[in-house]
């Protein structure tokens, strides 16, 4: 056993002779916001370490280095700095003027292409390493491919939700897109990459569309790694109301089910929800911050999450302060935040092994430059200096799947 100091030494030495296509990486001095499964909570560890090997982490520690340490790893001096892990979001929405209906006859093939790079590209930058995509652009074969391709080509973790819907403009119908997915499927395009195939469908109901049982049939055919639909009831006038879904066999099987926007739920949806997922008894444990297209707003979770703890602060304040009273307690904690902004994106994916630090999780991780940044000047809890003050300029390196796409505040694409 070396002492720190050993260490420290021969990491000085190490660094020096790095080299960059090692696939083990040790990160060390730095603050960890890690995961504790028996509390449910953060766990903040003081100059610590986490080795990375291949995709995975491999382990996390409070002081001395891992009992075996890779003979080709790359050592990563981020002392001072505080390591989190990767946001987790979904993208993508529709409104009538802009929406996947209107935009369908506007754009080409490498306009999508671009689009979908720009806006996984803006997320990463800004420590989002996992990305739910209600992919709208399924509006000809080749929109497919060049939106799909984008997905793989970013090299951020993708859920690409292939969307299934009739775009009379085109006259490309769910009966085209049938074949189309079903090709995608059975390819092995994305074997290797960090893109997963799912699927997006809005017409379960109150009056299904006719393809639906058909395409519940492909969730579970083709397994796909999560269902998504946009679940906005009255007065909405979407539906996807859970008790819609419920009847197509798909709520309580293998995949996820993840319900957009989730308004004006009834008592029977709730318990619906709640029978399927019986260790939950609120629905944040299995809730997620969300943005709706990244043409509309900021992919950026961190300003999402910062947001969503003053709108819930809002919320239930105001009420107490109409009455000139000040409300005795904080509705929402920066740890519930920063948990919905991490740990709940990848619950609701039914991934514990996303958006969390801990030994066996994927190496998706985020250092802010806590060093150096005016905006942490002096910090000391680093949950608490996250989420109130960092900002994504403060967001150093960025690894998804143990590799970096953000190195020294760049992003590290040729292109
Ligand atoms: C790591 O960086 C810090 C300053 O950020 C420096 O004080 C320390 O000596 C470095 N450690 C090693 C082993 O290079
Ligand atoms: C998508 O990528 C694949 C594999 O790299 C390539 O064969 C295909 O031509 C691309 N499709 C489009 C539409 O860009
Ligand atoms: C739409 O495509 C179908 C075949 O997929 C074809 O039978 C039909 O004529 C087309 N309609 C128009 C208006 O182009
Ligand atoms: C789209 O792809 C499907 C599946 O490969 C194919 O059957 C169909 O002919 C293609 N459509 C066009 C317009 O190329
Ligand atoms: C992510 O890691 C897994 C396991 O090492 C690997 O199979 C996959 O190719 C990696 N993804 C990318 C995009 O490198
Ligand atoms: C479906 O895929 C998941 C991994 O995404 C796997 O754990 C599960 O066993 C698969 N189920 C079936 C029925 O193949
Ligand atoms: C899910 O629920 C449906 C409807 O109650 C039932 O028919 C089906 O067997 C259930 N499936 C599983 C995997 O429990
Ligand atoms: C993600 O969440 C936003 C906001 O609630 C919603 O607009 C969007 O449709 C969701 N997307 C997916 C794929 O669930």
């Amino acid at each position: 056993m070396v002492n720190i100091a050993q260490f420290l030494a021969f990491a000085a030495f190490a660094w020096q002779g790095s080299c960059a296509s090692s696939s083990s990486k040790l990160l060390f001095g730095e603050t960890i916001v890690a995961w504790d499964d028996k509390t449910e909570l953060p766990n903040v560890i003081q100059n610590g370490l986490i080795l990375v090997v291949d995709d995975r982490i491999q382990a996390v520690s409070s002081q001395a280095q891992p009992s075996h340490l890779p003979k080709d790893v790359e050592m990563i001096n981020v002392s001072g700095q505080i390591i989190t892990p990767g946001f987790e979001h979904n993208a993508s929405r529709v409104l009538p003027r802009h929406g996947e209906f209107a935009a369908a006859a506007h754009f080409r093939p490498k306009d999508v292409y671009l689009g979908q790079l720009a806006g996984l590209y803006e997320a990463l930058n800004a420590g989002v390493t996992t990305t739910l995509d209600h992919a709208h652009h399924t509006w000809s074969n080749d929109t497919i491919y060049t939106g799909l391709n984008a997905s793989i080509v970013s090299g951020g973790r993708v859920f690409w939700a292939y969307a299934f819907h009739d775009i009379p403009a085109l006259n490309y119908t769910i009966v085209d897109q049938i074949p189309n997915f079903q090709e995608i499927a059975e390819s092995s395009i994305l074997d290797g990459t960090n893109t997963e195939l799912a699927i997006a469908y809005d017409s379960w109901g109150p009056e299904p569309g006719a393809e639906a049982k058909q395409i519940a049939g492909m969730v579970k055919e083709f397994n796909v790694s999560v269902l998504t639909t946009h679940y906005l009831a009255e007065p909405w006038g979407f539906g996807n109301l859970p008790e819609d879904v419920y009847p197509f066999d798909v709520l309580n099987g293998s995949v996820p089910v993840v319900f957009s926007h989730g308004s004006f739920i009834t008592a029977r949806g709730a318990r619906l929800l709640r029978y399927t997922h019986p260790h939950s008894y609120v629905f944040q444990d299995q809730a997620a911050l969300g943005v709706d297209t990244h043409f509309t707003l900021s992919t950026d979770i961190l300003t999402q999450a910062r947001i969503w703890l003053q709108s819930a602060w809002y919320h239930f304040s105001d009420e107490v302060m109409s009455e000139w009273r000040i409300p005795r307690n904080n509705p929402m904690s920066v740890v519930q935040a920063f948990t919905l902004a991490t740990r709940s994106g990848g619950l609701a994916l039914r991934r514990p092994d996303l958006g969390v630090i801990q030994v066996g999780a994927k190496a998706d991780i985020v250092v802010w430059n806590a060093q150096e940044s005016p905006a942490l000047l002096g910090w000391t809890d680093p949950i608490t200096s996250v989420i109130l003050h960092a900002t994504v300029g403060d967001v150093l390196h960025v690894a998804v799947n143990g590799s970096f796409v953000k190195r020294d505040g760049k992003l590290t694409a040729k292109k």
